[in-house]
């Protein structure tokens, strides 16, 4: 990595498989009992609220569960941003806060996190453990109603784009790991860094739908392929 002065990383959610949270689009996945347009969109919120609430809630009482950990790519990704001597940032795809709990720092949650709730008003953003529903009082503003996760949806402007496509733009690594490559605009991401010059890497289960365009592919679980790559 020596040879590197600025990387960047994207994860999805096959880097929190092995700590057991399912994928999206895997057989098995996340979506199976729920139509996507019914819970991850701003209308089927607007149509259905309670379902929503109950959907995100489930999650967030899986993410903590004790036995929900961060894994040896957690480990490994966290280990690299402490001794790269360089520009590091890592990109997330994910609403959990396993990178963090692994001791990640520069880190961005560009679908938004589980663990904080907004409010319809003011937008303003909470931290938010406890269960969620239309009975929550907002702490700004007092309403009951007003919250709802802090997660972009389908259809909704991930966040902080600017910074990430700053960094994007000036590094000269970029690693994809554990995601599909179907969703707009992370999808993307290793064409800007190509166009930057940069080397790309994909380290995942399987070759996702951008496979071509990485200078290198790496497949197996993250939990082997992160650390022995990154180390
Ligand atoms: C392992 C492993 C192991 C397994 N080790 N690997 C047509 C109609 C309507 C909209 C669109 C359209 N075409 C395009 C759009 C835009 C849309 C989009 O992309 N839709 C596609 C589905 C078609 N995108 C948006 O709407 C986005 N906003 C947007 O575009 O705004 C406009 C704009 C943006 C920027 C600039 C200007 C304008 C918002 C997207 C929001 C995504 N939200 C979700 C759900 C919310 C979060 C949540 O509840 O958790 O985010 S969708 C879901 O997909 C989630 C994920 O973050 C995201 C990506 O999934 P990911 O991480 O890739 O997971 P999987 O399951 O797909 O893949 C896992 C991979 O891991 C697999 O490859 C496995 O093999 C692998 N794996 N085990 C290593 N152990």
């Amino acid at each position: 990595m020596a040879r590197f002065g600025s990387i960047v990383v994207l994860t999805g959610a096959g880097v929190s498989a092995e700590s057991g949270l399912k994928t999206f689009r895997a057989s098995d996945g996340l979506w199976e009992d729920h139509r996507i347009e019914d819970v991850a969109t701003p209308e089927g919120f607007q149509r259905d609220p309670e379902l929503v609430y109950r959907f995100y809630n489930m999650r967030r009482r899986q993410l903590m569960d004790p036995s929900t950990q961060p894994n040896l790519a957690h480990q490994a990704l966290a280990e690299l941003e402490q001794r790269f001597d360089g520009e590091f940032c890592l990109v997330t795809q994910n609403v959990d806060n396993l990178h963090e709990q692994a001791g990640s720092r520069s880190l961005i949650h560009m679908h938004g996190e589980l663990t904080k709730a907004r409010c319809l008003d003011s937008s303003e953003v909470f931290e938010h453990l406890e269960d969620l529903d239309g009975s929550t009082r907002c702490r700004c503003c007092g309403e009951l109603g007003t919250l709802r996760p802090d997660i972009v949806w389908f259809g909704e402007m991930p966040m902080q784009m600017d910074q990430i496509y700053d960094r994007l733009e000036r590094c000269d690594l970029f690693i994809s790991i554990g995601t599909s490559g179907t969703v707009y605009p992370a999808n993307g991401f290793v064409q800007v860094a190509l166009a930057a010059g940069a080397h790309t890497v994909e380290l995942n289960l399987e070759p996702s739908r951008q496979e071509s365009a990485f200078a290198e592919q790496i497949y197996g679980p993250a939990g082997d392929v992160v650390p022995a790559f990154v180390r």
